[in-house]
């Protein structure tokens, strides 16, 4: 019985040679298909181009020397906003004309984040610089947030979000919502615009608009965004304890999270969440450039 089958086989296979090297370059596409999607990074595909999200980006160990080195911080270094307090490295941006005054970035910003784990995906490959030269450190405690706004031209647009601490919905909007009337009519919302802590608009009134995507950033978590995503659209995070409505269908990055699981009673309560959001700045002074901007300004 083997045998017959064994020569069935082949004349099978003898009688349909074409057929066979086609299926054979099908499988040899297909394998190298699926070779490199895995070696892609994880985007978000619901979103306008592009977002990324990779849960688990950095170990437990890393997120508490990491979470240590920001809280050991000297006083001075935080910013205290009315919503959240700040950090910003290697400093703030001059305000005239948003450039960044040349300086490393301290050694535990750089390490494992930037080298190795963004040179191994080419995070900032295509930027400038080629890697991030300026980091802004959020903490919001439950019932804080940050307004929509946009990140801003001072930049390549292209920002690298590490989640530290405990999970946080970012909601997206569009640039440009239309709120309903009463009447039944439209009108566009009046936005007060000014200028946010690193030179991108912030939209005050915003309350009554609801998001059109919403990204869950667990913590340890990488979340990249670039393109239309970076200049289209505003982001912000909403001023509550509690998020709720998680699911498949109300979270972009469903599919992408590393602990589905810990949110599909579809909610939790907010507890304090830091990020870092990397970038490249694209104005730098040397340092006798920066002398002489500094005297201009004076
Ligand atoms: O904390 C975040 O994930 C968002 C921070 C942010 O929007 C910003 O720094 O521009």
């Amino acid at each position: 019985m083997p045998r017959l089958k064994i020569h069935h086989t082949e004349n099978i296979l003898s009688s349909t040679t074409c057929d066979c090297d086609c299926l054979i370059v099908v499988f040899i596409i297909t394998i190298i298909a699926t070779w490199l999607d895995s070696m892609a990074l994880p985007r978000i595909k619901s979103l306008p181009d592009e977002a990324f999200y990779i849960p688990n980006f950095i170990t437990c160990d890393e997120e508490e020397r990491l979470l240590h080195k920001i809280n050991s911080a000297s006083l001075p270094r935080w910013t205290h906003l009315s919503h959240r307090r700040l950090q910003t490295w290697p400093s703030a941006l001059t305000q005239s004309s948003n450039t960044l005054l040349a300086s490393p970035l301290p050694s535990w910003l750089l390490n494992p984040v930037i080298s190795p784990r963004f040179d191994d995906l080419g995070t900032f490959l295509d930027a400038p610089h080629g890697a991030p030269n300026h980091v802004l450190i959020n903490e919001y405690l439950p019932g804080q947030g940050i307004m929509p706004h946009e990140d801003g031209a001072a930049y390549y647009p292209l920002v690298a979000t590490v989640s530290l601490g405990a999970p946080i919905v970012l909601d997206v909007y569009e640039k440009r919502q239309q709120k309903s009337c009463s009447d039944g009519g439209e009108q566009l919302e009046r936005e007060a615009e000014e200028q946010d802590e690193h030179g991108g608009k912030k939209q005050e009134n915003w309350g009554w608009k609801q998001p059109r995507f919403r990204i869950l950033q667990e913590p340890r978590s990488l979340l990249i965004t670039t393109k239309e995503m970076y200049t289209d659209f505003l982001h912000g995070i909403a001023e509550r304890h509690r998020d709720e409505n998680l699911n498949a269908e109300a979270v972009n990055n469903w599919d992408l999270l590393g602990e589905k699981e810990r949110y599909e009673c579809g909610s939790y309560e907010r507890q304090t969440r830091v990020s870092l959001t990397y970038r490249d700045v694209l104005k730098v002074a040397k340092l006798g450039n920066s002398i002489k901007l500094l005297n201009a300004k004076g």
